[in-house]
């Protein structure tokens, strides 16, 4: 896969371009990533890729042509003469993991990191072709929002992941939460690993956890599982755990100090 990045701030993205997992990925030649830098392309002598705002106000917006030539490098360089731009912004459509599994399948992928009140509107509508916000909050700018993508698209890549972290394990791949995972020592004084856990006997361990998942995803993401068909299966394990769970808070309440 190739990544172009189109930013004022490539700093931000060279370090998730460098280390851990994705970084590793582009020093093996699995990912390509490439930078460019709106100001390179300014026509000033103060090299200025912004200006004011028309209709007034304190802010700045980026101007449509230093944006336009950088996308033509990296289209250039990439050799997708039409390509268009994702433009990470607040106002996007929100991402997960299906659509990061979407767009993991692309072989190239343009982004586009805003700063200051964004990018002018103009551009939006002729060069970009989706506009994606990471979650409901506000960024200085959209490079953090792209690292974020480069390493979700990054880490699903054919040969980054090593088998142990398989992504068909993660959470969310079956949209549930992941399961509690513990290592040594078994016994602390924090608490106990489950019993079940060092049974050897691997179907029940394969069933804990899915039962587990399935819980977890009850208690802290139900806008989760009210999307999902649940198999009998599953609906008999969560079953399981809700009545587990019921059992665990009703004799917290009966052993409490009575409030
Ligand atoms: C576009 C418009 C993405 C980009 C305005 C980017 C949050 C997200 C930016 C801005 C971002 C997100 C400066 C507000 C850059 N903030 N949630 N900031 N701002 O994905």
């Amino acid at each position: 896969m190739r990544i172009d990045v189109i930013t004022l701030f490539p700093e931000f993205i060279d370090v998730c371009a460098r280390v851990g997992v994705v970084g590793r990925a582009r020093a093996r030649g699995l990912i390509e990533i490439a930078m460019w830098n709106p100001r390179d392309f300014a026509t000033d002598n103060y090299r200025s890729a912004d200006d004011r705002c028309y209709g007034g106000g304190p802010g700045v917006v980026m101007m449509i042509d230093p944006l336009r030539k950088a996308l033509d490098s990296a289209r250039k360089a990439s050799g997708s003469a039409q390509g268009k731009a994702i433009y990470l912004s607040p106002q996007g459509t929100r991402l997960d993991q299906a659509k990061v599994e979407a767009l993991a399948r692309r072989d190239h992928l343009i982004l586009l990191c805003g700063r200051y009140e964004g990018v002018d509107e103009r551009f939006i509508e002729h060069a970009v072709e989706e506009e994606i916000s990471i979650g409901d909050y506000v960024l200085s700018g959209g490079e953090l929002a792209a690292a974020i993508l480069i390493d979700a698209v990054g880490r699903l890549q054919e040969g980054v992941l090593h088998d142990a972290q398989s992504a068909s394990q993660d959470s969310f791949s079956d949209g549930l939460l992941d399961c509690p995972h513990y290592t040594r020592p078994e016994r602390h004084e924090w608490g106990e690993v489950p019993a079940v856990l060092t049974s050897g006997d691997h179907a029940a361990i394969a069933r804990w956890r899915r039962k587990q998942s399935l819980g977890r995803t009850w208690l802290r993401r139900p806008d989760l599982l009210a999307r999902l068909e649940l198999d009998p299966k599953q609906r008999a394990l969560l079953d399981e755990f809700r009545r587990e769970h019921e059992g665990k808070t009703t004799r917290d309440r009966d052993s409490g100090s009575g409030e």
